[in-house]
């Protein structure tokens, strides 16, 4: 017997992608349910390429007494409201939101980083996803943190307009078009023009003049691998649909060389070391778009401080950043709590 299994929010960016990733990786799912808001009520969605078309339920009127897990991609806002309700009624919920990510009792889980802390996610019923650029960042930090021990984290983010929802992607699109055309390019999701630009905010800011993005990773990574490790973030909205791209500056306790930190991560769970040191020998974000592995390229020695590396590390936002994850905790949670599947 398998799981009964919802996803809600199935018609936006993530939870297309969170279908998809449980059909493809054949998710022990007797049953699955497609929840949205009323808008999407209705609408037919693919179960990955299986031709099996499942129809979205209004989420508003959906009893999940009975389901087992619940992935939801439906914001902080509508999280707040349903997923108390789904944990109440036995139905664990994974949330990508970031409403509970630091709520002591919510684990924030990566499973290839801190499997173990899932044990916890019986206080609430609610376990937590963390945010994209942290997902990917962590995946590479970790082994080298088990390595060498990491002091201090300084990150530059090149983050993509899909992690700002579908309005993010169609206002790159438009933008780009309007100006070969010679049109406006007024924005409108984001706060200046982001064709053929960079802007250097991404969510809203704090009074200490960083963003809550930053923030995000600041204090994710501390939850999710040592609150130890300091962490100083940059994140830049950049032109490109889909895949986060992050140039990291590690300081560690201990002397790890490059070859080293190659070595290590070309044995890393969640890693793809793409790393030749010749024109194109390295990961650019749309070559990791659709895929699984959080990819690491230019490792290097950083000489301007005592045991220091930089390294570049790309991976599909939708995917590690969010659906992947999200599946691969619901996996997680199956094989230690539910035990329920063949
Ligand atoms: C972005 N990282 O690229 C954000 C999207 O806290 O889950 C995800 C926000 C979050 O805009």
């Amino acid at each position: 017997m398998g799981y009964r299994v919802v996803v809600a929010g199935a018609t936006g960016n993530v939870g297309r992608e969170m279908v998809n990733i449980l059909a493809d990786r054949e998710f022990p799912a007797d049953e699955v349910a497609l929840l949205a808001s009323s808008r999407s009520v209705g609408e037919q969605i693919e179960f990955g390429d299986t031709g099996k078309m499942l129809k979205v339920q209004n989420i508003e009127h959906f009893d999940p007494t009975g389901w087992d897990m619940a992935l939801f991609a439906i914001g902080s806002e509508a999280t707040k409201v349903y997923a108390p309700k789904f944990a109440a009624a036995g139905c664990t919920v994974i949330d990508n939101s970031s409403l509970y990510r630091m709520d002591p009792d919510v684990p924030l889980i990566v499973p290839e980083v801190n499997p173990e802390a899932i044990d916890g996610y019986r206080a609430k019923n609610i376990i937590a996803n963390p945010n994209c650029s942290t997902a990917q960042m962590v995946v590479a930090l970790k082994p080298l943190h088990d390595a060498a021990t990491i002091k201090r984290v300084v990150v530059a983010t090149y983050q993509s307009v899909s992690g700002a929802g579908k309005q993010g992607m169609d206002e790159l699109f438009e933008q780009s078009r309007n100006i070969f055309v010679g049109d406006q390019a007024e924005p409108k999701k984001f706060t200046k023009q982001i064709a053929f630009n960079v802007i250097p905010h991404i969510d809203s800011f704090l009074e200490d003049g960083s963003t809550k993005e930053e923030w995000k990773m600041v204090v994710e990574t501390k939850k999710i691998m040592d609150p130890k490790i300091k962490v100083t973030a940059t994140c830049v909205r950049v032109p490109v649909f889909v895949g986060h791209s992050e140039a990291i500056n590690i300081e560690f306790e201990k002397e790890l060389s490059a070859e080293d930190a190659q070595r290590i991560l070309r044995e890393a769970p969640g890693v793809m070391l793409v790393d030749k040191r010749e024109d194109g020998g390295y990961v650019t974000p749309i070559e990791c778009v659709g895929e699984y592995a959080t990819y690491i390229s230019r490792v290097r020695d950083d000489s301007t401080v005592e045991n220091g590396l930089a390294l570049w590390c790309v991976s599909d936002n939708l995917r590690k950043g969010a659906a992947l994850n999200a599946v691969q905790i619901a996996e997680l949670l199956g094989r230690r709590h539910l035990k329920k599947a063949a």
